[in-house]
């Protein structure tokens, strides 16, 4: 209801500008074209002038009102993360200034060199030596961010370290759920494959003649993390695009059905540490989903822990891989079965 009284009302100071407009012109013909013109030309002028004003007002007002959420300044829980941030404040400083004059200059002129009798417009066909510094300076900056860039990217995409005891999870995507496999004591992630899936017994296809899957384990609700250890994040999507992000760390990346992708990256702050660092007993990392993936898309929002090793290690030897789940129910029913069977005996024994 209140969305329609919005459109209504939206709709009718659309009618009331036109109208406006119409008689503005009809106006226009009674009193001269030209000196209407002027007029008008004016009113334009300013307000390009104010647009500038207040954009730009606006503008810094809401990096700076904004800042803590879209990470300008929080101090990033990753080792990677750091460069990350590194990078968004060399780029934003590099672009600044260029975004501020642009600006002051595109609409500055607007208003300075409006419609004016008595100048003339001057003829300056071209200027070899400027043309020079706004090609050579940008292609300089440019090419110097590109490079960090693609250093950063090459370390957070490499494979993770293997001399420090990488802890390598796999993250599935699927509409609306992310599931989370740890690669148990081993460090290997078993074989999966796609024609032993069986969504009661077998969800994601393990392949049970590979060893490697014996101790690997779906995270039951929460993830949890060790600090100061390399976590490889190798990334799944099952029907369409999803990402991987964590906000706090400053990792981001794609699930892609068909095509695997992964990074690695180290948390540097404990949950508690980060709380205490924020200065909010309730923060709680977050794993989100980042690209817009369906009705339920905000569902996919889990709780991530980081916790000292010891703690990590209790909580991992709690879990119980999916084979054991399935060996013991296949013992279970092999039992119920020879429990039937000996009944049947027993009445023919009796
Ligand atoms: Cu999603």
């Amino acid at each position: 209801m209140y969305s329609l009284i919005g459109v209504l009302a939206v709709a009718l100071v659309l009618v009331i500008l036109f109208q406006l407009a119409k008689a503005g012109e009809l106006l226009n013909t009674l009193k001269g074209e030209d000196e209407a013109v002027n007029r008008n030309n004016k009113i334009q002028a300013s307000l390009f002038m104010l647009t500038l004003i207040f954009g730009m007002i606006a503008i810094f007002w809401s990096a700076y009102h904004y800042s803590d959420a879209f990470l300008f300044l929080k101090e990033p829980a990753a080792v990677h993360s750091a460069k990350i941030k590194g990078m968004y404040f060399w780029t934003l400083l590099a672009i600044l200034p260029i975004f501020v004059l642009t600006h002051i200059l595109l609409f500055g002129f607007s208003y300075f060199y409006k419609k004016d009798d008595n100048r003339l417009a001057k003829y300056y066909p071209e200027n070899n030596k400027l043309e020079l510094v706004w090609m050579v300076i940008p292609a300089i900056v440019m090419v110097l961010l590109v490079m960090e860039g693609i250093r950063s990217w090459t370390a957070i995409t490499s494979p993770a370290p293997k001399d420090r005891n990488t802890l390598v999870i796999e993250a599935t995507a699927q509409q609306f759920k992310w599931d989370i496999r740890y690669s148990g004591n081993d460090g290997e992630l078993g074989a999966k494959r796609v024609p032993l899936m069986d969504l009661e017994s077998n969800p994601w296809g393990q392949d049970w003649d590979d060893k490697a899957n014996f101790d690997d384990f779906f995270a039951p609700d929460s993830i949890v993390l060790p600090v100061n250890r390399p976590i490889l994040v190798k990334i799944n999507a099952l029907d369409v695009l999803h990402s991987f992000y964590l906000p706090d760390f400053n990792v981001k990346m794609d699930a892609v059905p068909g095509i695997p992708t992964q990074f690695w990256f180290e948390p540097t702050k404990t949950s508690e540490q980060r709380q205490e660092e924020l200065n909010d007993p309730n923060f709680i990392y977050e794993l989100a989903c980042t690209e817009l993936c369906g009705k339920a898309h905000f569902n996919m929002r889990r709780e991530v822990y980081v916790v000292e090793e010891d703690k990590f290690d209790a909580w991992m030897k709690r879990q119980k891989p999916l084979y054991e789940t399935l060996k013991e129910q296949a013992a279970t029913t092999q039992k119920e079965e020879k429990k039937e069977d000996s009944g049947v005996a027993g009445i023919v024994i009796k």
